[in-house]
């Protein structure tokens, strides 16, 4: 077997700073790289003045790294256009923020053959190449185009929007058919993969084999559910350092005796966050008992700042949460505390494990990581308990969480009020159910389930089976690690 070649638009390798709070995507694959001698393949996250295609490599533990960096243009309309103003928004049935502009359809297209032209060179002839996230939907064909005849799976990490909303895309046919090329598209939910099957039979009237693979003009593409976990020994250790443990002391020692409710997030219009504070102050204003017993705190790192709805986001969070300290606040309690800084994992495990209530309310979510993380980080003997909207993705798998309609203030209000007064015996239970989900869906067996899937037998689909590479089997003498 050759090697496993990652390719995601950001690359952030384990010890790079700022990994961790990147987001999910690059937690995740940091940890299935971790124990794979790999090429992780992306964008720099710098821009040149004029477009080089010129391939930057490195050595980080096992995984060699090579980037490109991209130019301005490409930055505004692949980036922060087509991937961050069209698709992020549509995917996550927003096109109430959905920005449609020709620039943005032409920048992607351009960014995508960048990153085909950059890569195909480095493909040696048993590598399999592992695609991510929707910044990169056409790249196999863009490779295909050029010779590459490897194995390409594609994973999806946010969810596969319904066909009503998909088709309010221009041009969303293309998209979906060069979807088609790769041999493997992996989804986190059966949500999502029930979503794509639907568009393929009704939008492009393909069908769906007894297997579930799409099957378009003679083409057949396998399909499949891949949830997501996290790297739970990883995270464990996080959670037992000295850094956890310090940060856990002076959480305590800040709460005076009173219980925290915590979310930690990006600073996103998908996480639910203005609904969540609003759902907070509903349950300030229903629970006069539990006034200055309790606070919530709420970690929102900062994310896409260029993109104006971001940028809107954030004010209306600052206007609310003024407004519920400004209510609700005494000389010595503030009820909520809203942090828009990111922390160290460690630190977050430890601030996790302080939490008597983790709420996690997106309005829609892939998976939504961060769930998983504060079931794995409480005290087995102690838990606190998990809200978890509906429409995150990890509800498919999170049943003994305390489910709500994030949409609802009245609903989040009272499972706020539940996980606070919720008897030590119930939250026992609840957590051991929810931790054991958390440790037999870790983000190995993800990996290995979509590589051993990608692995298996081609039918017909993905590329015609017809290797050599045109590179042969080594790497072109020129590609050194640094
Ligand atoms: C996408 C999909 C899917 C957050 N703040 C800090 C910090 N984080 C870390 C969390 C967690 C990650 O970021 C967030 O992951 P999520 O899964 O919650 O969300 P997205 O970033 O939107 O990720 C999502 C994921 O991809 C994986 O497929 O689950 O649905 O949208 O790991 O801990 N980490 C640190 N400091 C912070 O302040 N160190």
């Amino acid at each position: 077997m050759g090697r496993l070649i990652v390719v995601s638009n950001r690359v952030q390798a384990p010890g790079d700073a700022g990994v961790g709070s990147a987001g999910g995507l690059a937690m995740a694959l940091a940890a299935a790289l971790r124990e794979h001698s790999g090429l992780w393949f992306g964008w720099s996250g710098q821009t040149s003045e004029a477009f080089t295609g010129k391939v930057t490599t490195r050595r980080v533990g096992a995984v060699n790294v090579a980037t490109i960096d991209l130019d301005e243009q490409d930055r505004q309309e692949y980036y922060n256009g087509y991937a961050n103003k069209t698709l992020w928004p549509l995917f996550h049935h927003r096109t109430d923020l959905a920005s449609y502009e020709r620039s943005f359809d032409a920048g992607y297209a351009r960014v995508n053959e960048r990153f085909a032209a950059a890569l195909a060179p480095l493909v040696a002839r048993d590598d399999m190449i592992w695609v991510h996230d929707y910044h990169l939907i056409p790249l196999a064909r863009e490779l295909r185009k050029r010779g590459v005849r490897n194995r390409i799976g594609f994973f999806l990490h946010i969810p596969w929007p319904s066909r009503r909303v998909l088709t309010s895309l221009p041009r969303h046919q293309e998209l979906v058919e060069a979807l088609l090329d790769y041999d493997l598209i992996g989804f986190q939910t059966v949500d999502s993969r029930e979503a794509f099957q639907g568009y393929v039979t009704d939008t492009l009237g393909g069908a769906v084999s007894a297997a579930g693979d799409v099957e378009l003009l003679g083409r057949r593409t396998r399909i499949g559910a891949f949830p997501i976990g996290i790297d739970v020994e990883d995270f464990r250790q996080a959670a037992a350092s000295a850094t956890a443990q310090t940060v856990h002391k002076r959480m305590r020692r800040s709460m005076t005796g009173r219980k925290m409710i915590l979310g930690v997030d990006r600073l996103d219009y998908s996480k639910g966050l203005e609904e969540r504070f609003l759902a907070y102050e509903q349950f300030l204003a229903d629970n006069a008992d539990q006034i200055e017993n309790v606070f919530f705190l709420q970690i929102a790192t900062l994310s896409r700042d260029e993109v104006e709805a971001y940028q809107d986001l954030r004010a209306r969070l600052d206007a609310v949460s003024g407004r519920i300290n400004g209510a609700y606040a005494t000389i010595d309690w503030v009820p909520l505390r809203y942090v828009n800084r990111s922390y160290r994992r460690d630190e977050l495990a430890g601030v996790y494990r302080a939490a008597h209530v983790g709420l996690v309310t997106p309005l829609r979510d892939g998976m939504n990581l961060v769930a998983k993380e504060y079931v794995a980080a409480q005290d087995p003997d102690d838990p606190g308990v998990l809200i978890l909207s509906q429409f995150a993705g990890a509800a498919e798998q999170m049943d003994a969480a305390l489910i709500v309609n994030p949409f609802s203030r009245e609903d989040v209000a009272e499972a706020i009020r539940r996980g606070l007064v919720m008897p030590k015996a119930e939250r026992v239970v609840r957590w051991r159910e929810l931790m054991d989900g958390v440790e037999a869906q870790g983000v190995s067996l993800w990996r290995d389930d979509f590589l051993m899937a990608l692995l298996e037998p081609r039918s017909g689909g993905g590329a015609p089976a017809e290797p050599p590479s045109p590179f042969g089997e080594r790497l072109p003498s020129g590609y050194a690690t640094a």
